[in-house]
């Protein structure tokens, strides 16, 4: 036992780290941008004589809101069966009990949570009856998120220390995306993630839906996509499944933007839908493997149109992403037929013109379907010069092994397009000891540029590539990391930047992932640690 714990001391300073941590007590993640400890005081909570009460506009969302928050703090699955330690405050003076919290929204719930949304709330617990208030329901479920994690559990009851709290986002784009098309996640998994994400306010769920290796999208108007292109029957989604995916996130404030990516990583797509990929050539012969979509065949704009009209009438997020990354060119290049046309359009060998007809079409498309959209690309579109639309957002993703991106960042903003930055959070991608600072320590608005330039970006999305990753390993690879990017993208650039950043972090980062395990998630170890929970 000695030898062990010996060992972990050394390996951990020989990673330069120190041997034990101790979380910090009731201190919200991400950090509230003022908060203050208002008198050097305690109230304590009884779970038995607590409530929520609503004492001005009310919801659905808020209604279920109210009943799902008093379960999170009252009815963690891992609550420890031993009385908890905690002593802080024996430190300072008791104030009573805190038995009802008001719940003021003070203007109507909006139905769908949006890019604009107004996400700001406050917060005051001083005496027996403590408030928290917003002008829009998106900052209520903020702040009770917030309240919750200024509890900290005592014996049978909970402490809570007299607080104040002004809060907002510092971005109001906080993306996750999952990846579902190189492994099928099932429902539960994504409603995980989506209660998660509301635990540490993310509020944009991607979903890429469909990729190269599988299809799981059931479309009615094309059912042959899911049939031939999901790996099973069972490994789709439903319209009905996609309802449940879009409300369970909308009760927590999380809009969702489905990613169909063409018309590159579209393999999947030509099992059940002929002629949609170009079929490569070797010679004057076809291979029998195939490329992107092919976009000289006009058919295949019919059923584009066709299928996003069904897909964004399922979403209802007014933002779609349309994908175009990693477009190759080699199979179009080996095509005789594209040649051909290539050449009657006047743009022969130039493969990024042909791209951009492609994206054309398509954002032409979108810009006519029934309900209005907005849409997101991946970067390459931009890179390739194709022709956007003003108000493209253009999705920062590549050269994650340097700092160019804050080139590309530069470049995208000059030209006035609004930007989501992905390329620092790549969750995806692990290695051995910490790996979180690089998180912390990237900024999106750290590149060179004008203040007009730093306000088209929305903000960042933290990516989960699936080709290695399923219902198995899903929750511990995303938190905490995802955690990290959470407080990144919320809290003041001032608290999140800086030499002592991290380290100013780190207590906070470990309470926050004892909590994210007490509440029943398998949420894995930032260094050697212990938390207070029941996981046995
Ligand atoms: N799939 C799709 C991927 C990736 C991208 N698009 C990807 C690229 C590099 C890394 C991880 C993922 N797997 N459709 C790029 C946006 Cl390191």
């Amino acid at each position: 036992m000695l030898a062990v714990v010996l060992l972990s001391v050394v390996c951990s300073l020989a990673a330069g780290s120190l041997p034990i941590i101790h979380g910090t007590v009731g201190a919200p993640w991400p950090k509230p941008h003022e908060m203050q400890h208002i008198l050097p005081g305690y109230l304590t909570v009884d779970p038995d004589h607590f409530s929520f009460d609503v004492t001005n506009n009310n919801c659905d969302i808020l209604t279920e809101a109210v009943k799902r928050y008093k379960d999170i703090m009252f009815n963690a699955p891992r609550a420890p069966k031993s009385k908890s330690r905690v002593s802080w405050h024996t430190a300072s003076g008791f104030l009573g009990e805190l038995t009802s919290m008001d719940v003021d929204l003070m203007e109507p719930c909006e139905e769908l949570p949006h890019l604009d949304m107004y996400e700001g709330y406050n917060i005051t617990v001083i005496d027996g009856s403590g408030t928290i208030s917003s002008i829009s329901i998106w900052g209520i479920l903020r702040g009770l998120e917030t309240f919750s994690q200024l509890l900290v559990p005592s014996g049978d009851a909970y402490l809570v220390n007299a607080t104040t709290v002004r809060d907002w986002p510092r971005f109001s784009f906080r993306g996750l995306m999952l990846d579902t098309g190189r492994h099928y996640l099932p429902l539960s998994k994504i409603k995980d993630t989506l209660d998660l994400m509301a635990m540490n306010k993310l509020n944009v769920f991607h979903w890429h839906m469909v990729d190269d290796q599988s299809f799981p999208y059931k479309s009615d108007k094309f059912p042959k996509l899911s049939e031939l292109g999901a790996w099973t029957q069972n490994q789709v989604y439903t319209a009905d499944q996609i309802a449940s995916v879009v409300e369970y996130a909308r009760m927590r404030g999380i809009r969702v933007l489905p990613e169909f990516d063409t018309p590159g990583h579209t393999l999947s797509w030509g099992l059940g839908q002929s002629d949609f990929l170009t079929p490569c050539y070797l010679g004057n012969k076809p291979t029998g493997t195939y490329g992107p979509v092919d976009p000289t065949v006009e058919a295949n704009y019919d059923f584009l149109r066709e299928l996003l009209t069904e897909v964004t009438g399922r979403f209802k997020d007014h933002y779609i992403h349309l994908g175009g990354d990693e477009v190759p060119f080699t199979c179009w290049e080996s095509n005789p037929n594209i040649t051909t046309w290539m050449a009657t359009h006047n743009i022969t060998g130039d493969y990024a013109k042909l791209e951009e007809y492609y994206i054309t079409r398509l954002l032409d498309i979108v810009d006519n379907l029934p309900k209005k959209n907005g849409y997101f690309v991946w970067q390459e579109v931009f890179d390739n010069g194709v022709k956007i639309a003003n108000d493209t957002v253009v999705h920062v993703w590549k050269y994650r092994q340097d700092t160019r991106w804050k080139e590309e960042t530069g470049n995208v903003t000059a030209a006035g397009y609004r930007t989501v930055v992905s390329t620092p959070w790549y969750l995806n991608d692990i290695s051995y000891g910490v790996d979180w600072y690089k998180y912390y320590n990237a900024d999106p608005q750290s590149f060179n540029g004008t203040l007009a330039q730093k306000d088209l970006v929305m903000g960042g999305e933290a990516c989960m590539w699936g080709e290695y990753v399923d219902a198995t390993n899903l929750t511990p690879r995303l938190w905490p990391r995802a955690s990290v990017v959470a407080e990144k993208l919320w809290s003041s650039q001032d608290l999140t930047n800086g030499p002592m950043a991290t380290a100013q972090a780190t207590p906070r980062l470990e309470e926050h992932r004892c909590r994210l395990l007490l509440r029943g998630y398998d949420a894995e170890p930032l260094w050697p640690s212990y938390c207070d929970v029941n996981y046995d």
